[in-house]
């Protein structure tokens, strides 16, 4: 067996019930121990809560899981020096028989495996700021342009270039669409200012949209922006100063390529006093919610 498919996952996909896939970067890189844990395990009680099977996906030993236990992700959360794990990485780890942490990209290919068509995180990686320079540009663009998986976040935050990401998105043929908005949520704050390609109103609407692109056997994924709710919104122009210090250290340091994403977040956080953190955990909370409810919809018209 290439990956292995926790006994839970597999009936309830067997069975025809929605099941909804986890990232764990977020877990090993994204946020510091215990938060990071206590974020994953309540994750996934809300998506219990929603009507769906949660499945969060890790690489231990090499072995590809997806539908890590509860044990599986405290030890997930605690261990250092797990491998961040994208496309490019995935045969490498399992070869290595390593621990990984699932990118969006890498994420989206185990759950496309699985047969898991909806994917909740907090944030993707898109085109960074300087790309024209750097050629930064998150592997899991490439992903969505070609993997049949749906993905839940808050938008992209103001690390990246966001309009150039929107432009990239357009160009791989990936649909960008605002859950009850127009506008392009920007993480940790709810409006980035850009426009989303559609405003959906409804889960059902997005699980139709979902449907009808499997259907028409357009491959590729779907981006979904569910903007932070207003009550945790930070307000822009004081987070992106953080951003800008941050993106400025990491300059200085001489961070590049895959360490630049996890070192942003880090330096964020740090600055914010954990003000960022915790607007990350409550949008992270937000998303498995509609995700949840957007694969129950997805579940309902499949049958
Ligand atoms: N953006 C966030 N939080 C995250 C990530 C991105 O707001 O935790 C993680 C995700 O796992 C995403 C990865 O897939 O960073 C992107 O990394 P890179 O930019 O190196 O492709
Ligand atoms: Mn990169």
């Amino acid at each position: 067996m290439l990956i292995k498919i926790s006994d839970e996952v597999k009936l309830a996909l067997k069975e025809g019930r929605p099941v909804v896939a986890l990232e764990s970067t977020i877990i090993s890189h994204g946020m510091p121990y215990p938060k990071n844990v206590e974020t994953a395990l309540e994750v996934e009680r809300i998506i219990r809560e929603n009507g769906c099977v949660p499945a969060t996906i890790g690489i231990i030993d090499g072995d590809p899981i997806v539908g890590m236990t509860p044990e599986e992700i405290e030890l997930f959360g605690k261990r250092s020096g797990i491998l961040k794990v994208s496309r490019r990485d995935l045969p490498i780890v399992m070869a290595k028989k390593m621990w990984g942490a699932t990118t969006v990209a890498s994420t989206m290919i185990l759950a496309n495996m699985a047969g898991i068509e909806v994917f909740v995180t907090g944030g993707i990686g898109g085109v960074h700021r300087g790309a024209q320079q750097t050629f930064d540009i998150s592997a899991d663009l490439q992903e969505l342009a070609h993997t049949n998986v749906t993905v839940v976040c808050a938008g992209a935050k103001a690390i990246l270039d966001l309009p150039l990401t929107l432009e990239y998105l357009e160009t791989f043929g990936v649909p960008v669409l605002g859950y009850k908005s127009s506008n392009l949520g920007a993480f940790y704050s709810k409006d980035s200012g850009l426009k989303v390609d559609y405003k959906m109103d409804s889960e059902r609407e997005i699980a139709e949209a979902i449907y009808y692109k499997r259907m028409m056997k357009l491959d590729g994924g779907i981006l979904i922006s569910n903007p932070i709710p207003d009550q945790y919104s930070m307000p822009s122009e004081v987070i992106n100063l953080y951003i800008e210090k941050a993106l400025k250290d990491a300059d200085e340091k001489g961070i590049k390529g895959k360490e630049i994403t996890p070192f942003l977040l880090k330096n964020i956080a740090d600055n914010t006093h954990g003000n960022s953190l915790e607007a990350n955990i409550k949008l992270v909370f937000n998303n498995a919610k509609i995700g949840a409810r957007i694969a129950k919809e997805l579940s309902n018209i499949s049958k």
